[in-house]
């Protein structure tokens, strides 16, 4: 076959999707704008991951982050792309950072009206040994008229406008939702595009894979212990579930859509909240699975209801297909009763 039919000349790239949904909306294009910027920091960020270990980018910069993380390099580098992409966008007028203590405001003559939450790049302990990391963002239009200040991230998942995330794994995805559906693209690095791969993604009604950190089964609450046995050793006569888990919540979460089944964090005796971040891992996640059909709960309440307290507040965890998570939160609900 020729090199010229091998390529699609009517591909849909992320951008000219982004712009599409733009004109249908009537906006004005700033989200439009905002978004094709975070493709290009992912792309970035995508580049300097897969160059890391060539560019000796690898080993701790002696700081940690807000959650007492070891901070690599490439933490900083990619926190700075996305921060720096957005601020010269116009689009936003605050974000919120895992890598950052305090809201980042963007100067009163570059703003727009977009509240933008992220994790530069999720998972980054594992950076070291190649395993699949990420990029979630999580955007919500500015409700107040007065200087913008971290209460203004302070909203439900409801509220969100956007939601999305990179999985630098195998190769490079983008998946986004912008509340009309779930759709994946593919980075091609011969043309340096997302190319639109996965059209409306739908999560399964049930999958048959459980993923969470069972290191901690010691200290689980009895509900997530009675979920695991069930699934282990089925009353019914189905078969056990697989057990798969990464450990980078982006290839964790991307696996269940995809699959399906059920990804928990759940808080434990020792962290009674769970390790996950609300603004910024859990809500932009429950958008995009609920988007795909799937539910996302903190096994008590669902995520995207929410009311934050605070930017950097975690939150139990439990998001997949639909009847997996409603089985797990009857669980829970049954044991909060007694
Ligand atoms: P804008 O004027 O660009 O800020 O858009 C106003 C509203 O229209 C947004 O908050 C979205 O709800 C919708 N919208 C605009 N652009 C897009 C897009 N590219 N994809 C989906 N929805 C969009
Ligand atoms: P644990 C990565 O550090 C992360 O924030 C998420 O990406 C991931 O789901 C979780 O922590 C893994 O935590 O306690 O299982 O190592």
């Amino acid at each position: 076959m020729s090199e010229r039919e091998v390529i699609d000349t009517n591909v849909v790239t992320v951008t000219t999707f982004v712009m599409h949904e733009g004109r249908k909306a009537k906006g004005t294009g700033e989200l439009t704008t905002l978004l094709n910027s975070m493709c290009t920091a992912i792309k970035a960020i995508s580049s300097a991951v897969r160059k890391a270990g060539i560019a000796h980018l690898y080993g701790i910069a002696g700081s940690t982050n807000v959650t007492g993380d070891q901070v690599k390099k490439l933490d900083i580098l990619s926190n700075d792309l996305v921060i720096n992409m957005i601020k010269s966008s116009f689009t936003s007028c605050m974000m919120v950072s895992e890598e950052n203590e305090r809201a980042i405001i963007v100067d009163p003559d570059n703003r727009g009206k977009y509240i933008v939450c992220f994790d530069p790049l999720d998972g980054s302990s594992n950076i070291d040994c190649l395993v699949s990391i990420g990029t979630i963002f999580a955007i919500y239009k500015k409700v107040t008229d007065d200087e913008p200040c971290e209460k203004d991230a302070l909203q439900p998942g409801r509220n969100l406008v956007a939601a999305g995330y990179a999985l630098y794994g195998s190769a490079t995805l983008i998946v986004l939702s912008t509340g009309n559906g779930v759709n994946g693209f593919m980075l091609d690095p011969a043309i340096g595009e997302f190319i639109l791969v996965d059209k409306n993604v739908r999560i399964k009604e049930r999958g048959k894979i459980y993923s969470l950190n069972e290191g901690y089964a010691k200290y689980f609450d009895p509900a997530v212990t009675e979920y695991l046995q069930k699934k282990k050793f089925p009353q019914d006569g189905s078969a056990p579930y697989n057990a798969r888990y990464v450990g980078s919540m982006v290839a964790d979460v991307h696996r269940t859509l995809m699959y399906g089944g059920i990804f928990l964090y759940p808080g434990n005796l020792k962290n009674p909240e769970g390790k996950l971040r609300l603004l910024y891992e859990g809500n932009p996640m429950a958008f995009i699975i609920e988007q795909a059909g799937g539910l996302a709960s903190t096994g008590y309440e669902n995520l995207l209801d929410i009311q934050p307290n605070s930017i950097h507040q975690r939150t139990p965890v439990a998001m997949g297909s639909r009847e997996d998570v409603l089985e797990y939160v009857a669980i829970c609900q049954k044991h909060a009763k007694k």
